[in-house]
């Protein structure tokens, strides 16, 4: 038998529990000092002026940053002669009591002959007369989750054993259907003119730690021995990939207007939503809701959930190099406003929940004050306050005076119809009127 000598037992023990006790600071006194990258600077120290300097200098710049140190380097899929296509499976043209078009359609994305399958779930108004813009979103618990039609298909792919009943194991079953409803207000989108595609996110990847061998990464084998393990794509750029060829469909189905395609993602959907915006400039316009760490909120105030909190927890979702920032947020090399700034000048919605200080509020509405500066480069504000004003709006006064939409719901970590408002809101006055 091994003999431990009692000290260095202890210190084991010791040593595990610190590594697993983590004690979020909610307290804003508390937040460490730090400073911010300056999103308009380029990498010799001159300032951006210019939306034609920040698209050939700033935004590649900062687009490899993010790549390097936090999501990771996706395939790109012209160099990797990637083929999407689309196959309508089922259609029902009087769905929702016959409000909506209902399509099931299998998305195929093809790399050296070897192919993944994803579901879209897809609906359109029955009274549209022609393209609609329409939203895109992935969905945690799969498509039959999102309405109770017992006509939807349930996905064979993996899925989180939920122990409520939903799942059996690691498979989706039909007690799931519906499940989910309360965050899909299908009639009311349709009914406000605009189109719903949605996917379950784990036909694109699942979500676990397994090493690049399943799902989207899987497909790209070669590609992926041959890339960077520091920096090779994590699950949240996987799920962006996927989103991207999802709209590579909808630029050639006659329902969805794909020049008005709203990425759309609650919490790691979210940070999805945000990367996807950032890396696939055709979405026209981007929702953040409830992203919080690793999304909207910024990493340096070290706020509810941390950077090495998150990879402790997820170390899949982020590339490797991540890791380096482990209690050590001030050496990355960017903030998450950075990645807002991405995404200008288009339209780009954050939302936070006023009991959900794990995603940092405040910090997710920070990065959107510091993400303006690149939206007023193209003549646009961004989140439209005078003079950049830190303070933070009150729960439920949206603030939608610019290209940056924010809003603070009174709830929980969730997305809810009052999200969904806000969103069509924004819609109807930025992409409705084109
Ligand atoms: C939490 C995680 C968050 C958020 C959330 C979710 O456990 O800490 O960053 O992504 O999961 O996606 O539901």
């Amino acid at each position: 038998m091994l003999r431990v000598p009692f000290v260095a037992l202890c210190a084991m023990f010791l040593g595990v529990t610190a590594a697993r006790s983590f004690e979020p600071n909610y307290d804003e006194a508390k937040i460490p000092q730090y400073q911010l990258p300056d999103t308009l600077a380029s990498s010799d120290g001159a300032s951006i002026t210019s939306s034609q300097q920040w698209e050939s200098v700033g935004r590649p710049a900062t687009l490899k940053l993010f790549q390097d140190h936090v999501y990771g380097v996706s395939p790109d899929p012209v160099q990797q002669n990637v083929t999407v296509q689309g196959k309508v499976v089922s259609r029902k043209d009087d769905a929702l009591g016959g409000r909506a078009i209902r399509r099931d359609i299998d998305v195929t994305v093809t790399h050296n002959n070897a192919s993944l399958t994803m579901q879209m779930l897809v609906y359109t108004p029955a009274s549209s007369q022609g393209p609609v813009p329409t939203f895109l979103g992935l969905n945690f618990q799969g498509n039959h989750s999102v309405d109770p039609d017992p006509a939807i298909r349930i996905p064979d792919s993996w899925m989180r054993n939920r122990n409520n009943g939903t799942t059996d194991g690691n498979r989706a079953i039909e007690a799931g259907r519906g499940v989910a409803a309360d965050r899909w207000p299908i009639e009311t989108i349709v009914g406000r003119g605009y189109g719903l595609a949605t996917i379950y996110y784990g036909d694109i990847d699942p979500d676990q730690d397994d090493g690049f061998q399943n799902g989207i990464h899987g497909l790209f084998a070669d590609w992926n021995a041959s890339a960077d393990p520091q920096t090779r794509w994590g699950s949240i750029a996987g799920w962006a990939f996927g989103l991207s060829r999802a709209l590579d469909f909808l630029e050639t189905d006659a329902q969805v207007d794909a020049r008005n395609v709203i990425v759309i993602g609650h919490s790691r959907l979210g940070k999805t939503a945000l990367w996807a915006g950032a890396t696939d400039p055709r979405f026209a316009m981007v929702i953040s809701n409830d992203s919080g760490c690793g999304g909207a909120a910024l990493s340096r105030r070290a706020f509810g959930e941390t950077v090495g909190r998150i990879n402790q927890s997820f170390p899949h979702w982020f590339n490797d190099r991540f890791q380096d920032y482990n209690e050590n947020e001030s050496a990355l090399p960017v903030d998450q406003h950075q990645l807002l700034a991405l995404i200008a000048p288009r339209p780009l919605c954050v939302a936070s929940a006023t009991e959900d200080r794990w995603a940092d509020p405040h910090g997710e509405f920070l990065s959107c004050v510091h993400a303006s500066p690149v939206y007023r480069l193209y003549g646009v504000s961004g989140i439209g306050l005078a003079s950049d004003s830190v303070d933070m709006p009150s729960p439920e006064q949206p603030l939608q005076y610019g290209h940056i939409s924010y809003h603070l719901r009174i709830g929980k970590h969730d997305l809810a119809e009052y999200d969904w408002l806000r969103y069509l809101d924004f819609a109807d006055k930025h992409l409705m009127k084109r």
